[in-house]
């Protein structure tokens, strides 16, 4: 057995068989260490007289996951992957990859430049260099379309889906699915090798088929559905050179690979895929979690059902209350047909589903059914009154060590727990709607929430596929106490001359997945109305009123549910509403404002602005832990452009002494609105970061 690059690439030989082991833990990825250790192990094996075939494995739970992302941005060191894999498949002795756990990107290419490949059962494959901004830069582009033909191969890598053995199999990506322990299986494979029953060849010798209506098709969806961003095009481009012969195809992947990777979306992108994960390094990520088998849900509306859902989708078991036979009814009816969805999209069986409903899901009118629950989420109308209400009684009925949650997505969770005797188990968990769909969940830290309990909302997160940010108490936590400023500077631009659909053109065109008022409309009116009135006695006198939320609301016209709102929407899809149009007119001439005009990036600039604003003061009261929990929740809970990394980072590329001259000369319209942050100040002084501040 020899050893090399720091055991991260180990060799068995046993007769003429040699064995390769990558041992990079957690997911192998192809660091700078494994690869030397790959090229040191091809030179090795191939002046080694007796080995006759060589097959590569991972140690551990895969293959390898991909490039190493955290060297991204370092300067390149030799070998670089397209080098390793010509390495590989200009080897002289055949070259078998047996392939279990993950081959993605940088994996997969490893896979197809070797000269057969086994899978088991387990594996996932797929080409996620997409959603990280940049395309397969190691041979990717030019040796998929050789196995799996232009259109497949276009299709895993435009997208960057994941796909499982048996569709491998049949795209022709692998050659055999076997079972069993992965070097066992290379053991195996070899001998085969050796026998002639598994045939091997270079993929690059392979001859591709054109197919250049596979090539326009790709161009023109493209065009259609991501005209926004970098990557994708770049993708097609690069598949479509593989006609060419391979070194000539390998250089077109390269430079455009090189153009990906100077992208400002490629550092968006890569810092939104750090964020999924930095999120979850918390103080009390060493607590033990409290088991939680059996939850309570109190409320049946939208968001309880939406709660009880996901809660359903994770396994566990579910009672929820409403106050009437007839409430309940409809909250199980928007329950089942949530499941009734999920069975559609394919992400559940038709017959768990209905195991799920006869055994993990019941209603109740009664709090006592929530005796023994573990966990007891209320998801309540936004009243204070009402919440007090709820957890006093739960306190009288809910079993010790039991955690109760509210949903609140405003209101001080502290006030809440001070009317229970037991406020160590109190802890905010704010979902967003549609709770069974959308990634985020705030876990709001109160003054006296066990630390378990925080280590608890994490693992429940988790378990429900959703991103947990901490939060501490504040109106509005992070999300939404960001989104109120973000719809005031939306509101402000209204007032002085822009219309709701130029703004929120503005914002889709940016990126946003919508726009404000489009927002407002979809959630509905009436909650920031009832809110609105909640804040009045408190509204300070200096600041800036727009009435024209209220004009609509006492229409009736609560957005979508209503059928009109900022928005008409009819029958023929959305329309701007015409007497909403008018009642801005009115507005704005009560208020004596001449309106002017804004162009699309003096929109983006303003609400961009307003966001980091009040983000930056989130940070310096130290609501969120670091600047990319922020990130976080506005890329997995508010439709923020992914590729854009999210408002700090967006904050770090825009600079803050640019932001702070922004905020300086809008000041001057509305001092009490727009004010420089301490913070802002000071990296603009210092020349420092938020990026620094991610710990
Ligand atoms: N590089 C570096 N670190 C990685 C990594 C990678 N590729 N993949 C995962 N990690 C870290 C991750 O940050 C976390 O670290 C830990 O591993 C466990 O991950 C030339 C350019 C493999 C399915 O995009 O999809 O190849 O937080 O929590 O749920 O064409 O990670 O513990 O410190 O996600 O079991 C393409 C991305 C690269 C794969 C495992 N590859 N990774 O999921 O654990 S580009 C990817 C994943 C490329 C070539 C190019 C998932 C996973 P920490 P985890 P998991």
């Amino acid at each position: 057995m020899t050893d090399t690059s720091a055991s991260l690439v180990s060799i068995e030989t046993s007769g003429p068989i040699a064995l390769i082991k990558l041992n990079n833990p957690p997911v192998n990825a192809a660091s700078h260490a494994l690869r030397a250790g790959l090229v040191e192990a091809m030179d090795t094996l191939a002046s080694t007289s007796d080995v006759k075939v060589v097959a590569i494995y991972g140690a551990g739970t895969t293959f390898i996951a991909g490039a190493d992302i955290k060297e991204f941005g370092m300067p390149p060191k030799d070998p670089w992957l397209p080098e390793v894999c010509n390495r590989i498949e200009a080897m002289e002795k055949p070259v078998i990859a047996v392939l279990h756990g993950n081959a993605l990107g940088g994996g997969l290419e490893v896979a197809m430049a070797a000269h057969a490949r086994i899978a088991l059962p387990g594996l996932t494959i797929g080409f996620p260099e997409v959603t990280l901004g940049i395309l397969p830069g190691a041979g990717g582009t030019q040796r998929a379309p050789r196995l799996a033909g232009i259109s497949a191969a276009l299709d895993l890598i435009t997208t960057g889906k994941r796909i499982g053995a048996q569709e491998a199999l049949a795209l022709d990506l692998v050659d055999r699915i076997e079972t069993g322990d992965p070097r066992d299986i290379a053991m195996v494979a070899a001998q085969d090798v050796l026998d002639g029953q598994l045939a091997t060849r270079r993929t690059g010798e392979r001859a591709v088929e054109p197919d250049p209506a596979a090539i326009e098709a790709a161009k023109a969806q493209l065009q259609k559905t991501q005209p926004n961003l970098f990557a994708p095009h770049k993708c097609v481009e690069a598949v479509a050179a593989s006609t060419k012969p391979l070194a000539e195809g390998l250089a077109t992947e390269r430079a455009l690979f090189e153009d990906c990777m100077n992208s400002p979306q490629r550092a968006g992108l890569i810092h939104a895929f750090f964020a999924e994960r930095a999120v979850t390094k918390i103080p009390e990520a060493k607590e033990t979690p409290r088991k939680v088998e059996t939850i309570g849900v109190i409320g049946g509306g939208t968001m309880g059902s939406g709660i009880a859902t996901s809660c359903l989708l994770a396994g566990v078991t579910v009672i929820m209350a409403e106050r009437d036979e007839e409430a309940a009814a409809r909250g199980r009816s928007i329950v089942e047909k949530n499941l009734e969805g999920a069975v559609k999209r394919g992400k559940l069986a038709a017959d768990k589903r209905d195991a799920i409903l006869s055994n993990a899901y019941s209603t109740t009118t009664d709090y006592r059914a929530f005796a023994d629950a573990d966990l007891v989420i209320e998801a309540v109308f936004e009243d204070m009154d009402v919440k007090k209400d709820v957890f006093s009684k739960l306190d009288g009925i809910c079993k010790p060590g039991a955690i109760l949650a509210t949903n609140t997505s405003y209101l001080d969770v502290n006030e809440i727990a001070a009317v229970t005797k037991r406020p160590q188990d109190v802890i905010g968990l704010h979902f967003f709607s549609p709770a069974h769909i959308m990634r985020l969940l705030e876990v709001v830290v109160a003054d006296k929430t066990a630390p378990d309990l925080v280590a608890t909302g994490f693992a429940l997160a988790k378990r429900l596929k959703k991103i947990a940010v901490r939060a501490g108490v504040c109106d509005g936590f992070i999300g939404n106490r960001i989104l109120n400023t973000y719809k005031a500077a939306a509101d402000y631009l209204m007032m002085d001359g822009a219309s709701p659909e130029e703004i929120d053109n503005a914002l889709t065109n940016y990126g946003f997945a919508m726009g404000p008022f489009a927002v407002s409309d979809l959630a509905g009116l009436d909650i920031g109305w009832a809110a609105r009135k909640r804040l009045a006695p408190t509204r300070p006198a200096e600041e800036r009123y727009v009435p024209i939320p209220d004009r609509i609301c006492e229409q009736g016209w609560f957005g979508r549910k209503t059928g009109r709102g900022f928005f008409v929407y009819g029958e023929d899809g959305v329309t701007p509403n015409p007497d909403v149009l008018k009642i801005i007119d009115e507005e704005r001439e009560k208020a004596g404002i001449a309106p002017r005009s804004f162009s699309e990036k003096e929109i983006t600039d303003r609400i961009m602005t307003a966001i980091i604003m009040e983000a930056t003061t989130i940070l310096e009261d130290g609501i969120a832990l670091r600047p990319i929990d922020i990130d976080a929740v506005y890329l997995f809970g508010y439709g923020f452009p992914r590729f854009r990394g999210g408002p700090m980072h967006t904050a770090d590329a825009i600079g803050a002494g640019e932001l702070v001259r922004r905020i300086e000369a809008y000041s001057q319209e509305d001092a009490y609105f727009w004010k420089v942050p301490a913070l802002l100040s000071e990296l603009a002084e210092t020349g420092g970061t938020f990026a620094d501040r991610n710990g």
